[in-house]
């Protein structure tokens, strides 16, 4: 359990009981209040399994009617409530800690509308993205947002961690293109913020408290998005790069060269790429580099953007900075390079215990953690790969070990927080800071900025029953 293997007290929350089941089930019926240990079990292990709560409890609300009598109750009697969209988080914020009642999104999954002509689109908060971006790509747009957990993430969860994701570079981040959203607060009181438009500045931006608060101050159960128009072309090139040097080279290229067209610029090492295509028996286009980079342009012409992203492959041949590459713009060929690259998160967890870090640091020391954390761990059974957003400053660290001991999590942490904090960077770039950050999050959060977060959750959730013992340090 989460509680034992992180040393976390239960709080004084209120303890399930009989006659709470029966209420739940008279609002939701049967069906919709899941008791059986064994239903309950997927819903208390995280993505990554690093994390397990013990609920007895999941409701499976349909509307946001039945989300705010949830609420008014559990806060009436002081029970714990646990958010869930599709269980992808990758710091333990969507799983219990304790008893907390888990609250699935998963029914929540209707379409309300979708403006063509503006892009935005209207939706309940447990819509897959994948779902949310087939219906729209059929109407000439593209989600603002793609990840690698698209098949499973809810927009919900999306919006409660403000999920950056593969081409946040080209289309900004979420408090950008989420329009709107209806929450519903710990007391039940729904709250209307979901409004389609891109200007409004009457009075406070609300709508941003519940972006990347990770289900802590309210749960969002609407959400209105802006949708970019979808591109004519779109073309991809994959390159084999002999150092980290040359990836700021070739970025710096990019923003020139490719300018407008840019979409995405991501960057792995050799043993992210090599582990990933050796445990999924993937097959790896081009042969074996240090480095291995991934430009994607969104465009509107075919021919102009791919002689475009040729010629930045040919010049970056030419001046040594890239060694090998390809670039194509047939569907099922960029599918089989982003699959290879969206499937680096996963394919640790085939090898052994993944610890997983996602930081933000100046470009120039972008790689650097790597290689301090292969020189710590050099003595131990493990394997540190380096991977990420580079045109956001932001990358994943895994560190790869055959279990998980107590002895290689004192070796991780603090000491790679402190090394993120003494790079002024952030020690989650995109993942939130769920359960296992929270006693981190001072190394980039200043007093006086926390102190303004817990006056925060103490206004909106006044008894912490939502999402306790994540992101908010004690
Ligand atoms: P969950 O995991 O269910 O929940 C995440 C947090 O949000 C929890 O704190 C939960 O309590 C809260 N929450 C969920 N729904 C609601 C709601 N309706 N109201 C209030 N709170 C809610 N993240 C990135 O940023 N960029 C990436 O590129 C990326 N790639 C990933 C790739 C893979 C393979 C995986 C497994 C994960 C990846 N992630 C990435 C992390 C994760 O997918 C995102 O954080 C995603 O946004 C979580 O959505 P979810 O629906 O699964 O939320
Ligand atoms: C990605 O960019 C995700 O692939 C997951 O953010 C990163 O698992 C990770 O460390
Ligand atoms: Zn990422």
């Amino acid at each position: 359990f989460s509680s034992e293997k992180y040393g976390v007290k239960r709080k004084s929350f209120g303890v399930l009981q009989p006659r709470d089941i029966d209420y739940f089930k008279s609002i939701l019926g049967e069906d919709r209040v899941v008791t059986d240990e064994s239903d309950v079990l997927p819903f208390n292990i995280d993505w990554i399994k690093n994390c397990r709560g013990q609920s007895k409890v999941v409701l499976k609300p349909k509307t946001t009617e039945e989300v705010s009598k949830i609420l008014s109750y559990c806060n009436g009697k002081r029970l714990a409530v646990c958010p869930q969209g599709g269980n992808t988080g990758l710091v333990g914020g969507s799983v219990p800690v304790f008893d907390e009642i888990v609250l699935n999104f998963n029914l929540m999954n209707k379409i309300i509308s979708l403006d063509e002509i503006s892009g935005a689109l209207v939706c309940e908060s447990g819509c897959v993205l994948e779902n949310l971006d087939d219906y729209v790509r059929e109407r000439n747009l593209i989600m603002p947002l793609d990840l690698g957990a698209k098949g499973s993430c809810h927009i919900g969860g999306n919006v409660s961690t403000n999920a950056g994701g593969l081409r946040l570079l080209r289309y900004g981040n979420l408090h950008g293109s989420v329009l709107g959203l209806e929450a519903v607060k710990a007391d039940g009181t729904v709250l209307d913020c979901l409004r389609t438009l891109k200007k409004d500045n009457t009075g406070y931006h609300l709508k941003h408290l519940f972006i990347g608060s990770e289900g802590t101050l309210g749960v969002v159960t609407k959400v209105a998005i802006h949708c970019p128009a979808l591109p004519k072309a779109v073309s991809l090139g994959f390159f084999g790069v002999e150092n980290f040097e040359n990836i700021l080279n070739l970025y710096k290229r990019a923003k020139t060269s490719l300018g407008e067209i840019l979409s995405a610029f991501e960057m792995a090492d050799n043993g992210s790429v090599s582990s990933t295509v050796k445990n999924l028996k993937l097959s790896n286009p081009i042969s074996d580099y240090p480095f291995y980079v991934l430009v994607e342009t969104h465009g509107s012409d075919e021919t102009h953007d791919s002689e475009k992203l040729s010629r930045f492959l040919s010049e970056g041949m030419e001046s040594g900075v890239i060694v090998d590459g390809t670039v194509t713009s047939e569907p099922a060929k960029m599918k089989t390079i982003w699959n290879i690259r969206e499937s680096i998160a996963g394919a640790g967890l085939v090898e052994g215990y993944s610890f997983k870090y996602d930081v933000s640091i100046p470009l120039r020391n972008y790689y650097d953690l790597v290689e301090l954390l292969r020189d710590r761990l050099k003595d131990h059974q493990a394997k540190v790969y380096g991977y990420g957003h580079v045109g956001d400053g932001n990358i994943h660290i895994n560190v790869i070990v055959p279990e998980y001991t107590k002895n290689m999590y004192s070796m991780l942490e603090p000491y790679i927080f402190e090394e993120v904090a003494k790079l002024k960077g952030s020690i989650s770039a995109e993942h939130g800071v769920g359960f296992r950050k929270p006693q981190f999050i001072h190394y980039s959060k200043d007093e006086s900025a926390l102190q303004l977060m817990k006056d925060l959750k103490k206004s909106m959730d006044p008894n912490g029953i939502l999402n306790p013992y994540k992101v908010l340090p004690d």
